[in-house]
């Protein structure tokens, strides 16, 4: 029997129940094609060690089973047919099967996990289902108004579940709108967007995950489909959410969020089954320079020189289209970059590294021995009657590898080989959507936005065996460029870690590469955007994500630029970037009032990447990103649920930038359960307060969690120092907590092999209550293999100097510095040795 939970007291199946589909469709007043069909009545059920098979009246049929005890996976096919789990490539494997039990009882049916999660199926008038957790209370439900219904001759369906009031929707991936997507319509597909408005959709990443809020209770949903969809989260109608595809098969995986039903579970699960975001080298998280373009190598040089000249610290400095010769991917400007070997050196000994862009288009040009090569290997698309499909973009017109196919990859892999040897450290894959220009006879690109943008949706794609239209793949195919870069990379250089940037991708896409958020605009409304994107991309599996600093489309005011490079300096991916009629960008460009601050920015970075560093790697084994928003760390705090103006660095450190023209101050929230200590000057607030904040140009808001133990170091101009470069652990005192940092050589694969050291901090607190009890601190740092040596202590957040310290039970006088305007006391620890530190205040 169907047990009813759920408070709005509505019973599944009540309205299908009582009308049939025609009446249906009339009382809903369904705007969609009057072809699409209810899937109907269960009218065969198997039973299957996972979970059940049905057959329903339609002719559709369903699998429905256990992934894990805490995640279900639903499938239904119109065409009675299943397709091969590779086929969206989202997957990073084929999904693992738990057991379930399955009874079966009158009108229902029963599929429980081994941790006590059910689905309940109602098998008639009309299939649907519920999910309980273990403890009994429902997490989603079909809605059985609007019954999951197919068309069978386009191929496009829809499904719907039944939404709470106040249920909130994150994730998404890279969408250009507010924080929650509750009562939002949405888009999948990938689309060239430059200049975007806020709000406007799609973009140029498509992911179809999302995690749901509801009473501090999450549960996630991925809809595995890489045809265009759509999602309706309550906008048409609050009381429900629908989704839907223009084809393929409805396939959705739930994510229960564990007993807790916490997001981070939800997260850690959906990585678990979509891949995590590997390691990048270190030098990728340091500071980036980018412009479209830098005219020539020697301009190239000079802004390296400057950088170094000026102290402002940096790692890499990028290359866009017009190094190339006539835009052929992989060629070099004879005139402009006749020496790039000699180029890329200069900038090596420099400390700096180098990243190229490559665009997917390769010009048709018999003089080119890249086209020549694809088109004799057959590796470029075809339009739907077998020619080779052509489209415009830079270089003019072009062919196009087609990512789906192994062999495709594995050839425009392998052009990697040229630019490496040359010494180029990263790749920058652009336009992968793909975006392509007007059609023929107009020099420049459409500037209209839309999916028309792109490649035909009837040309031809391999499909790693699985052949099917673009329609099909469009939304797969700049995820599988970055593959194909990421994959050529990890071949021709197995001792580095790839680093290489997308603009376009799908489910997945951070098994390959970095993201950032396109064409931005140099507008205040788009620094407040950057951040709901980028922490919905960052919850949305995708670690390492950043936006163009300063907005891409134009020239930001000077005030605009050093806001927004605080606002960013935090974020996982960090480079500013430029149009080519935008005035000069570089940090000094807005005069040396400006040039101080966004030094001094800057160099915040630096301090903290080995912190930053250390969250990458805890996102390898975890999928818990670095950036995140408040509510994903704060879910039973309902006054975060909406805050896109503050977020987290790891667990420990909350950011909160100025994003508002002229302001000087700015309100923060505290999350409710945390103490929470001033960065800059040591001060201690308390969890569920909204307090104002100065913050004078330059100052950017930030506090650190009390109990946390992060580690910083002291600037560096690049990466290249780390080194030789002792490390500081920064301890906010005044609550029981830990830290963890992870060290090893920055570059390569040695830490899967044990090349790696990882430090433990604990915090333990006396009886008395507030800051000032004693504190113990255990040290767990283990001999040092060659990585940054620990030299330092610093606490943060005491009001005097303590009364005693002792170290592994010595009393210590020397090397402790007490700041009174900082509230910190630094301690040279005098050897890695250490044990135990005890504060008394
Ligand atoms: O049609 O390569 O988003 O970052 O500078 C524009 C030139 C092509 C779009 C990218 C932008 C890049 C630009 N590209």
């Amino acid at each position: 029997m169907l047990k009813r939970k759920e408070k709005s007291g509505m019973t599944l199946g009540r309205f299908s129940a009582a009308l049939g589909l025609g009446a249906w469709l009339f009382l809903t007043g369904m705007p969609a094609s009057a072809a699409l069909r209810s899937v109907g009545a269960v009218l065969q059920v198997k039973t299957l060690e996972d979970g059940v098979e049905l057959r329903l009246r339609s002719g559709a049929r369903a699998k429905i089973g256990f992934v894990t005890p805490e995640v279900l996976r639903v499938r239904i096919s119109s065409t009675a047919r299943f397709e091969p789990d590779a086929s969206s490539y989202a997957l990073s494997a084929p999904p693992p099967r738990a057991q379930a039990k399955v009874q079966q009882q009158g009108n229902s049916l029963e599929l429980r996990s081994s941790s006590g999660v059910r689905v309940l199926i109602r098998k008639s008038p009309e299939f649907s289902l519920a999910i309980y957790d273990a403890a009994g209370r429902l997490i989603s439900a079909d809605d059985p108004a609007r019954p999951t219904a197919f068309d069978a001759q386009e191929g496009a369906f829809e499904t719907s579940k039944r939404r709470e009031a106040y249920e909130l929707y994150y994730g998404f991936g890279e969408k250009a709108l507010p924080l929650s997507r509750h009562q939002q319509h949405m888009v999948m597909w990938n689309a060239d967007v430059p200049d975007y408005a806020p709000g406007h959709d799609p973009s140029y990443q498509s992911i179809p995950f999302f995690i749901a809020l509801n009473e501090g209770r999450s549960h996630g949903l991925f809809f595995n489909n890489s045809w265009r969809s759509w999602f309706d989260m309550g906008k048409t109608e609050p009381q429900r959410y629908r989704f839907g595809s223009a084809g393929g098969e409805l396939d959705y995986f739930v994510f229960t969020g564990g007993p807790e039903r916490s997001p981070a579970r939800v997260l850690s699960d959906y990585t678990a089954l979509t891949g995590r975001g590997a390691l990048p080298p270190l030098w990728a998280l340091g500071y980036q320079q980018s412009r479209w373009s830098y005219k020539t190598q020697d301009e190239v040089l000079r802004i390296a020189r400057e950088f170094r000249q000026r102290q402002i610290p940096a790692d890499v400095l990028y290359l866009d289209i017009d190094h190339m010769d006539g835009f052929r991917v992989f060629t070099w400007n004879p005139q402009t970059f006749a020496q790039p070997a000699e180029m890329l050196s200069a900038l090596h000994q420099q400390g700096f590294r180098a990243v190229t862009i490559v665009d997917p288009g390769i010009k048709q040009d018999e003089g080119f021995a890249i086209y020549r090569s694809g088109r004799d290997a057959g590796v470029f698309m075809r339009n739907a009657d077998g020619s080779e499909l052509h489209a415009k973009v830079w270089p003019g017109v072009c062919a196009f590898p087609d990512f789906t196919s192994a062999q495709a990859r594995d050839w425009f892999g392998r052009l990697y080989a040229a630019p490496l040897d040359l010494g180029v450290d990263g790749f920058w894959n652009d336009m992968n959507e793909p975006g392509v220009f007007a059609a023929d006879g107009f020099d420049k690109p459409a500037i209209e936005l839309g999916p028309q943008k792109t490649l035909p949706l009837d040309a031809r794609h391999a499909g790693d065996g699985q052949p099917g239209s673009h329609a099909r793949y469009h939304n797969a195919y700049g995820m599988q460029m970055a593959r194909a870069s990421f994959e050529g990379l990890r071949q021709l250089r197995p001792e580095k870690r790839p680093m290489v940037l997308t603009r376009a991708g799908f489910a997945g896409v951070q098994r390959y590469a970095a993201v950032w958020t396109g064409d931005n605009s140099p507008t205040w409304t788009h620094l407040a955007l950057s951040l709901p994107m980028l922490s919905n991309l960052s919850i949305s599996g995708v670690p390492f994500v950043g936006a163009d600093v300063g907005g891409f489309m134009g020239s930001p005011s000077a005030e605009l630029y050093t806001r927004w490079l605080q606002a960013a300096v935090l974020t996982p991916y960090f480079r500013t970037h430029s149009n080519d009629v935008s005035a000069p960008r570089e940090p000094w460009a807005f005069g040396p009032e400006f040039e101080a601050i966004n030094r001094a920015t800057i160099e915040l970075r630096y301090r903290l990447l080995p912190h930053l560093y250390s969250l990458f790697e805890a996102n390898e084994r975890s999928g818990l990103p670095p950036m995140r928003p408040l509510w994903f760390a704060y879910p039973h705090d309902t006054q975060v649920s909406l805050i896109e103006d503050q977020f987290l660095l790891g667990a420990d450190l909350l950011v909160a930038p100025v994003l508002q023209e002229g302001k000087l101050q700015r309100q923060v929230y505290f999350p409710k359960g945390d103490a929470w200590i001033d960065w800059w000057d040591g001060r201690r607030y308390e969890g569920g307060s909204l307090l104002t904040f100065k913050a004078p140009l330059n100052r950017l808001p930030l506090f650190i969690r009390a109990g946390a133990s992060v580690p910083t170091q002291a600037v560096v101009q690049h990466t290249g120092d780390m080194p030789r470069t002792p490390l500081t652990l920064t301890v906010a005192l005044g609550a029981a907590g830990s830290g963890e940092v992870f060290q090893d050589a920055g570059e390569g694969y040695g830490y899967r092999q044990g090349q790696f050291r990882r430090l433990a901090i604990r915090q333990e607190r006396g009886s008395a209550a507030g800051a000032q009890s004693w504190t113990r601190l255990q040290l767990d740092i283990p001999a040092n293999a060659g990585f940054q040596r620990v030299a330092a202590l610093e606490f943060i957040g005491l009001e005097a100097a303590p009364a005693e310290l002792l170290i592994d039970g010595h009393a210590v006088s020397e090397g402790l510095r007490f700041d009174a305007s900082t509230r910190r006391l630094h301690l040279t620890l005098p050897h890695e040795g250490v044990k135990q530190i005890q504060i008394r205040p």
